[in-house]
């Protein structure tokens, strides 16, 4: 419309060189924005690499199959349609009653969490959403939100999660979609005050989840039971975890025994919890322990259970078929070529391995093949956040790290410069917990354990000079926060000494934080953010804002800088472009930018490079400073 409505068109006077000859036409302001932020941003990750962490030449990658599905064939009736006509009761009471296993698919979040550093972006997920929503209409929810997805999006994707929330829901309103719910630290990595996790659990809600998957960093029961009740008040499934760690079969460990387990699984469900969560984070239910534990809580409680564990050692099937026997109810697996490893079993072997069985899942092998050749493909867009653990590793059962953790954990690594070390911070993980009393390690007390012992690597300490040491050292905030009892209360309590050492003088607290930490004025923080960012703030940006602020602000101002990249496509985003490349960039529906970069100037005094490309034809150039 901008050809048409123009007066050098509309006289009649033109040929095609018009378009050549006249750039006004692509200096509307809105459109010329757009594009020249994309140019910019393109330039940039052009010449300063992945995360800014040097050019690399962007590797050529086959397209990935996106299976055509029937369309206009009417979306199978799934698990949300089932909850919208039974209600939470009535449906849980349905899954209890079924024969078949009922599976969660953990592909959107948890899986590529654990195996490609939270990278995957929306629009990947988008491509074979309503592919999964059909081949997937007999699952029990797709986890696909929460945990590490919520900041990693928007600090390493530049995306906002609820926008992904929001898309995925339009594309598969069939089956319900599960979160991972950090219980009082919501999704961040500190105990929040209550009235700000209840606010964060409403509107995720009304976003679009409907289970919630709540656990305690340290099995803390009181730091769950806002959130338990918040999500029940909101009409949706609370699904509370007792996180696993340690081995019930190991008669020596005594600290988490079967009896633990049982008695906070008694207490989740008399505390108003639908389903009761398994939750073994690093994948250390090994399958016999997972058979006598499922046994064991079956005939303690009446909610559903729902087993969640990690195939690190290679022993996720074995553990998943054990449990089945013994009767769990709903287990997590990820789709074949994002499973395995530090992420979840494979739900193709997992459906294989139960054909003709009594607890047969309805799912189709054959379908379930086209889902996983489409995800082997698009894996490969992020090999460089691959964790180089291709193999099982029984060294799980010792330094008992979370699947979640090890890749994030290596980039940390890496980016503090150590890591050729990783080893030792493996090992030195393992020292920390033994160090701590043997904890539970999950998100954030994993995320403290991990940074204490990057500490201890690059600080060249071991147990002794540590606890020698340890009253003039500054421990990392997350440990300092620890010993404060700013996580909660750890199962047998702090080590004392080591516990003075940290905090200096300082009183650690007594109660549980959420309720002794002053209620957030919400209102007042939302004018604080439309302060930094200088225009209104939606209430999904305000949620985002009191997780993260500062990431929140650099988000937005991101998106002003460069605009929103969830358009490109991953590699381009990752890499930027290629001499001579081209590219089509569809900004909206019919507006498509062909993008060509023809080459990258010198390095110029003033510290920057010229970027040349050609934009649907016309010349463009971009300034960059090369930062790499
Ligand atoms: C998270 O909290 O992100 C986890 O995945 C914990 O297992
Ligand atoms: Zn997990």
């Amino acid at each position: 419309s901008n050809v048409i409505h123009h007066p050098v068109f509309l006289s009649g006077q033109c040929d095609v060189s018009f378009i050549d000859n006249h750039e006004e036409l692509f200096r509307f302001p809105k459109r010329l924005d757009r594009a020249t932020k994309l140019l910019t941003y393109i330039a940039d990750v052009t010449v300063n690499g992945p995360e800014g962490t040097g050019p690399e030449l962007k590797p050529e990658w086959p397209a990935p199959k996106v299976p055509r599905v029937p369309l206009d064939a009417k979306r199978p009736t799934g698990s949300r349609d089932l909850l919208q006509q039974l209600g939470v009761d009535g449906f849980l009471q349905q899954v209890r009653d079924e024969k078949r296993l009922w599976l969660t698919d953990t592909t959107f979040r948890d899986a590529h969490q654990s195996l490609l550093a939270t990278r995957v972006r929306t629009r990947d997920l988008l491509e074979i959403a309503e592919a999964t929503s059909r081949i997937g209409g007999n699952l029990f929810s797709m986890e696909v939100w929460g945990g590490a997805t919520f900041d990693a999006s928007m600090r390493f994707l530049k995306e906002d999660p609820w926008e992904r929330l929001a898309s995925l829901r339009e594309a598969i309103p069939n089956v319900l979609f599960q979160m991972l719910l950090r219980g009082a630290n919501a999704v961040g990595y500190k105990n929040y005050p209550d009235n700000v996790v209840r606010a964060f659990v409403r509107q995720s809600a009304e976003s679009g989840i409907d289970v919630f998957r709540i656990f305690d960093s340290l099995n803390w029961l009181p730091n769950m039971l806002t959130a338990i009740e918040e999500v029940r008040g909101c009409g949706k499934i609370a699904e509370a975890a007792i996180c696993y760690t340690g081995d019930i079969l190991d008669e020596t460990r005594t600290k988490y025994d079967l009896n633990y387990y049982v008695q906070m699984a008694q207490e989740l469900e008399r505390a108003g919890a639908h389903i009761l969560a398994i939750k073994d984070m690093a994948g250390l239910l090994k399958p016999y322990a997972a058979k006598k534990l499922v046994q064991v809580l079956r005939d303690h409680i009446s909610i559903p259970i729902h087993l969640h564990t990690h195939d690190t050692s290679g022993n996720g099937i074995a553990t998943l078929l054990s449990a089945a026997e013994a009767g769990v109810d709903i287990v997590d697996v990820a789709i074949s070529s994002l499973s395995g490893s530090t992420s979840q079993p494979s739900w193709n072997s997992l459906a294989a391995a139960l054909q003709f069985t009594d607890r047969a899942v309805p799912d189709d092998l054959q379908d379930l093949e086209v889902l996983a050749d489409y995800w082997a493909a698009v894996r490969r867009y992020y090999q460089r956040f691959e964790s180089g653990l291709n193999v099982p590793s029984t060294a799980v059962y010792q330094h008992e790290m979370p699947g979640g953790q090890y890749t994030n954990l290596r980039e940390q690594a890496i980016a503090l410069g150590i890591g050729d070390r990783f080893d030792e911070v493996v090992r030195s993980y393992r020292m920390v917990n033994h160090l701590l009393g043997d904890i539970v390690k999950v998100t954030p007390s994993s995320k403290m354990v991990g940074d204490f012992a990057l500490f201890l690597v690059q600080n060249n300490l071991d147990e002794a000079s540590l606890l020698e040491r340890a009253e003039e050292l500054d421990f990392p905030g997350s440990v300092v926060d620890y010993f404060m009892g700013n996580m909660g209360q750890p199962h047998g309590g702090f080590p004392e000494q080591l516990q003075k050492a940290v905090l200096k003088g300082r009183k650690p607290l007594a109660g549980r934080p959420g309720e002794l930490l002053p209620p957030v004025d919400i209102a007042a923080e939302q004018a604080a953010l439309e302060e930094k960012i200088g225009h209104k703030a939606a209430p999904e940006q305000v949620m985002s804002y009191l997780m993260y602020p500062q990431v929140t602000v650099d988000l937005l101002m991101h998106r002003e800088q460069f605009g929103n990249l969830s358009p490109l496509d991953t590699p381009t985003f990752f890499y930027g472009m290629r001499s001579g490349e081209e590219i089509r960039v569809s900004i909206e529906e019919g507006k498509t930018l062909i993008i060509k970069l023809l080459s990258i100037g010198d390095l110029q005094q003033n510290g920057k490079r010229t970027v040349f490309f050609e934009l649907n034809g016309q010349p463009r150039e971009v300034e960059i400073v090369d930062r790499a």
